[in-house]
């Protein structure tokens, strides 16, 4: 562990560090930004009588749209003189949300990064090939400068140029990637199609996160790669990745920095607390960054919290997988349906491969759903060598049997008719580098 004492601390005095913690923030946010000054004042928090851990339900919600309206540095708490670095994530509407860290901001981001690698099984002396990408995006720079701080050689690579990658992974023998799993699924099919088999690859640990993923996907870039795959997760807002990171004993749910990040999870639709292991909205409160604080930042990432002790020892809280967003979720003819359950559903189908895209398109005034998805391997085969022997009725008669298989399997668990449409493998959407778009909804629901 990069900090056991910290890591382990026993609950309840992680519980009176947060409660201090709490405190000041609400005195700090109070004092320094005129936004939570008003917030406050409607939610009726008077910070000289805030009781700490007990009160934080009362405390407002900060949302996404809160930093757009307040474009480009309205929420910070320092001076722009004091902020060292900015960095922003691009929005899907419009400016992006910009957000800014203090020296002693980059140096948490830093810390909870090294931990994060720790985590991982990354131990110092160790060769990171770091392919999350470099520039305003928070994944290049914050694990870049957690794996100096862990004694990690770490290689800037960034994303993209997947020539390049293999070429350095095979030359330099790096122990560890990080990268979007799309992207280590990307590279992992690269270093097939060279013949390179995953025991000849030097990696032993991969590090996904920035992007929803899922055990299938685990399973084939720890095959594809040769590795353990854990997952890292976080968002600018609340610092960049290092918000959370599975350890690579337990494999099952990410350990939330709590020290630094205060989780709670909340029903979508009201608001209120939600038990331990139900399922709602990541809600995150910052208990020690200076130039950007935020109270309860609504993540809109749906996953549950997990407080069991977990087999490495560690007291932190664990979140479960990010299973969709309250913002990605579609609504088509009137069912609600998150990619991760499309996904869940293909994995269970050994026919097809969970590579996929779904377009969502507007028929007249119905929905149209279409899942593209790619045969499996074997399928594949099977199909090209019926083909080529003159027995395309048969060939034929086995696409129809897939396409009718996944389109009553979604119909049953998902509740939706899909028009199923098969693909050859490698022909989905790959990642190029950074983060992978596979739902496309062409309807244009605002115009
Ligand atoms: O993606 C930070 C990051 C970089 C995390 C590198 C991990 C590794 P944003 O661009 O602001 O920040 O996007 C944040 O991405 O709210 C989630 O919806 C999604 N996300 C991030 N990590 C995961 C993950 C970075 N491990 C948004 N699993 C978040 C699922 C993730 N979704």
């Amino acid at each position: 562990m990069y900090q056991p004492e910290i890591e382990t601390m026993p609950q309840d005095r992680l519980r009176r560090l947060q409660d201090e913690r709490l405190k000041r923030l609400v005195a700090y946010v109070h004092q320094r930004v005129p936004f939570y000054r008003e917030r406050l004042a409607e939610a009726g928090v008077d910070p000289g009588r805030f009781a700490g851990l007990g009160d934080l339900p009362r405390l407002p919600f900060t949302r996404k749209q809160d930093l757009r309206d307040h474009y480009p540095f309205g929420l910070f708490a320092v001076p722009r003189e004091r902020v060292i670095r900015v960095h922003a994530s691009s929005g899907t509407t419009g400016k992006p949300t910009v957000v800014g860290y203090t020296r002693k901001d980059i140096g948490v981001f830093a810390e909870v990064n090294a931990r994060s690698l720790a985590a991982a099984g990354a131990r110092p002396g160790m060769m990171l090939h770091n392919a999350y990408g470099y520039g305003l995006f928070t994944g290049g720079l914050g694990v870049h400068y957690g794996g100096e701080l862990l004694g990690l050689t770490v290689v800037p690579v960034s994303g993209g140029m997947t020539e390049r990658q293999i070429t350095l992974i095979q030359d330099f023998r790096p122990d560890v990637i990080t990268a979007t799993p799309s992207y280590l699924q990307t590279l992992a099919e690269e270093f097939k199609k060279r013949g390179v088999a995953p025991e000849a690859i030097s990696l032993k640990i991969a590090i996904p996160g920035a992007e929803p993923w899922t055990e299938a996907i685990r399973r084939d870039i720890e095959e594809g790669l040769g590795v353990k795959a854990v997952n890292i997760y976080g968002l600018s807002e609340v610092i960049g990745p290092g918000v959370s990171q599975e350890c690579v004993e337990g494999q099952a749910g990410s350990h939330i920095w709590e020290d630094h990040f205060l989780p709670e999870v909340v029903d979508p639709e009201t608001g209120e607390p939600l038990p331990e292991g139900e399922k709602g909205v990541l809600v995150l409160t910052t208990l020690t960054k200076e130039a950007l604080p935020l109270l309860r930042y609504w993540t809109g990432d749906i996953t549950y919290l997990v407080r069991e002790p977990c087999v490495c020892g560690r007291t932190h809280a664990r979140m479960g997988p990010v299973l969709g967003r309250t913002d990605d979720m579609l609504i088509i003819r009137g069912v609600n349906v998150y990619p991760t359950q499309v996904e869940a559903v293909l994995e269970a189908i050994p026919e097809v491969a969970p590579h996929y895209q779904l377009v969502v398109r507007r028929e007249g005034t119905l929905d149209e759903a279409v899942l593209r998805v790619e045969v499996s391997e074997p399928v594949f085969r099977r199909i090209a060598h019926e083909v080529l022997s003159d027995e395309v009725v048969e060939a034929d008669h086995e696409l129809c049997r897939i396409r009718d298989r996944v389109r009553s399997k979604i119909k049953d668990t998902i509740g939706v008719t899909m028009r199923v449409e098969l693909l050859a493998p490698g022909e989905a959407p790959r990642s190029a580098g950074g983060k992978l778009r596979r739902v496309v909804d062409e309807r244009n629901l605002t115009a």
